[in-house]
C-alpha cells in the first residue's frame, strides 16, 4: 500500500531540475556575501516582490524571528493573532530571543479587522511597553490556509501606518495566498514593510526561506541573522532550487487547491467528517473528527497508509502538495470512507 503523506507541503523532495542545479551551482562564501547563486535568488526574489533588497535564512521561523528582531527593540510589543505561527509554533522565539510581548488578537480564521486593532493596540503611554509591530500571517496555517483580502491587508496595515508601528508579513505560504486570489506577491509585499515567503513548502524546496524589504532593514537583518547562527557559507546549493522554485513551481500550486477542494468535499460527504468546503480557499483542510479523538483518528487513518497531523484536540489538518495527485485524494477517500 503507498504511503499517502498530508502531515505537511514540508514533505515535498525537490525536484529533479532542482537537483540539477544544485550541481550546477556556482558557490562561494555566502557570509562574504561572494556566493553568486544566493545573489541571483536574493535579486530574483526582491525583484518578483518589488522591494529593494532580500535574504536567504535557513527556515521559515528563523526568517520571523530576525524580521522581529530586526523591527522590535526588547521590551516592545507586538500585535499578532492568537493562532499566528510566530505565537503558536516558533518556541516562543519572539520572546525567548527578541524579548518580544505578544499581544494577542482573536482573528476570524486568522484575519482581523480594524475594529479588533482599536481593541488591542493601546497607545504609547508610560505605563505600556513599546508596541511597534504588527504580524499579519498568508495564508494562516490554522486558519486552514484562509487568505487576506485586499480590502481587509489595506484596512489593517493603513491603521498600522496611521500609529507608527510596522508590519511584518508571514508569507510562509504567500504564493498560496497569490495564486489562489489572483493577487500578485508585489500587491501584497507594496502594503507590509518586511515579508518572509518559504521555499521549503509547497514550492518543493529541501531548505531554506527568503526576508525582502528595503535596502536598511535587509543590511540590518543580515546581521541579526548572523547573531542567531543563521550565517551560511556554500548557500548556493540552497538557493539554486530556490530558483527553480520562483521560475517553476509557482503556477502549479492551484493544481495543490484543487486537490484540497476535493478531498475536503469527500471527507465532509463520504467520511463523515465535519468541515466547512467552501472555506477551502489553498491547500489547507482542516476537519473535525468529533466524537473521535484527533490522535486516535490518526493512528487509524495511518493504518490505512494516509498520514495527517493533529491540529488541537478533535481537529485534524491535511496539507495537499507537489507529489500528491487526485488520483492520491480519491484513495485517501476510498481509504477513510471505510471505519474498519
Ligand atoms: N509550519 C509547519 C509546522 O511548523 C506547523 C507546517 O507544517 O505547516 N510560518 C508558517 C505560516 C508556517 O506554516 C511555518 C511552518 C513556519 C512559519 C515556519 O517555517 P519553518 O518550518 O521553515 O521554520
Amino acid at each position: 500500500m503507498k504511503t499517502i503523506d498530508l502531515r505537511s507541503d514540508t514533505v515535498t523532495l525537490p525536484t529533479a531540475e532542482m537537483l540539477e542545479a544544485v550541481k550546477q551551482a556556482k558557490l562561494g562564501d555566502d557570509v562574504m556575501e561572494e556566493d553568486p547563486t544566493v545573489i541571483a535568488l536574493e535579486t530574483l526574489a526582491a525583484k518578483r516582490f518589488g522591494k529593494e533588497s532580500a535574504l536567504l535564512v535557513p527556515s521559515g521561523t528563523m526568517a520571523n524571528l530576525v524580521s522581529v528582531m530586526t523591527h522590535c527593540r526588547h521590551g516592545d510589543e507586538m500585535i499578532c493573532d492568537a493562532n499566528a505561527h510566530i505565537y503558536y509554533y516558533e518556541v516562543g522565539a519572539v520572546s525567548a530571543i527578541a524579548g518580544v510581548i505578544p499581544r494577542l488578537v482573536e482573528g476570524k480564521r486568522g484575519i482581523f479587522s480594524v475594529e479588533q486593532l482599536e481593541h488591542a493596540y493601546r497607545g504609547q503611554e508610560l505605563h505600556f511597553p513599546n508596541t511597534s509591530l504588527l504580524e499579519i500571517e498568508n495564508t494562516h496555517n490554522r486558519g486552514g490556509g484562509s487568505v487576506w483580502s485586499m480590502s481587509d491587508l489595506k484596512a489593517a496595515c493603513d491603521f498600522a501606518r496611521e500609529n507608527g508601528l510596522k508590519v511584518h508579513m508571514d508569507g510562509a505560504r504567500v504564493f498560496n495566498a497569490s495564486v489562489a486570489s489572483g493577487i500578485s506577491v508585489k500587491k501584497y509585499a507594496e502594503n507590509v514593510d518586511s515579508l518572509m515567503f518559504c521555499l521549503s513548502k509547497g514550492l518543493s524546496c529541501p531548505v531554506g526561506s527568503l526576508i525582502v524589504g528595503d535596502k536598511d532593514f535587509i543590511a540590518k537583518a543580515r546581521k541579526n541573522r548572523k547573531l542567531v547562527g543563521g550565517g551560511m557559507r556554500q548557500a548556493g546549493v540552497i538557493a539554486a532550487p530556490g530558483i527553480v522554485a520562483l521560475n517553476k513551481m509557482v503556477d502549479r500550486l492551484s493544481e495543490d487547491h484543487a486537490n484540497a477542494k476535493k478531498l475536503a468535499k469527500g471527507l465532509k460527504d463520504e467520511c463523515g467528517l465535519s468541515l466547512d468546503v467552501s472555506a477551502v480557499q489553498t491547500n489547507i483542510v482542516v476537519a473535525n473528527v468529533s466524537p473521535m479523538l484527533a490522535d486516535d483518528y490518526i493512528a487509524e487513518a495511518t493504518k490505512k497508509g494516509v498520514l495527517t497531523l493533529s491540529f488541537g484536540k478533535h481537529a485534524v489538518r491535511f496539507v495537499t502538495h507537489y507529489g500528491i495527485d487526485a488520483e492520491d485524494i480519491d484513495q485517501v477517500i476510498e481509504r477513510l470512507r471505510s471505519r474498519s
